[in-house]
């Protein structure tokens, strides 16, 4: 059974959308903490990530429906509009300690509430 579910949480994720070439560098080591954040109807279904100060995060944002993004303007993360089904996974190192809001860059989706809370410890 919770093989399944695996099988099925990875097709969830499929196919998965690698950004940004600035992240390359990044790529080729382990994150220390991965979090995967599914967005839906002006929500995040995580709304607050807790991290360690110089964790390089992981973040795997599932789009369910509609047009999202995540944005986190002081680690210079966004993952570009994600279509509906897909998966985008991006990458920081958490180099400042802080509260700083992760917010959809789509629309008016920020304005309506689609924010959530990075916390570096
Ligand atoms: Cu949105």
């Amino acid at each position: 059974m919770r093989r399944l579910l695996c099988l099925t949480a990875a097709l969830l994720l499929l196919p998965l959308l690698h950004t940004a070439a600035d992240n390359n560098d990044l790529d080729d080591r382990e994150p220390d903490v991965v979090f995967e954040i599914a967005a839906g109807n002006y929500s995040f279904d995580e709304e607050q990530l807790v991290v360690n100060e110089g964790d390089l995060v992981e973040l795997v944002v599932y789009n369910r429906q509609g047009q999202h993004a995540l944005v986190i303007d002081e680690f210079n993360v966004d993952t570009g509009h994600i279509p509906a089904g897909m998966a985008v996974e991006v990458r920081f190192i958490a180099d400042e300690t802080g509260e700083f809001e992760y917010y959809c860059s789509v629309g008016s989706h920020r304005q309506v509430g689609m924010v959530g809370t990075l916390v570096v410890e």
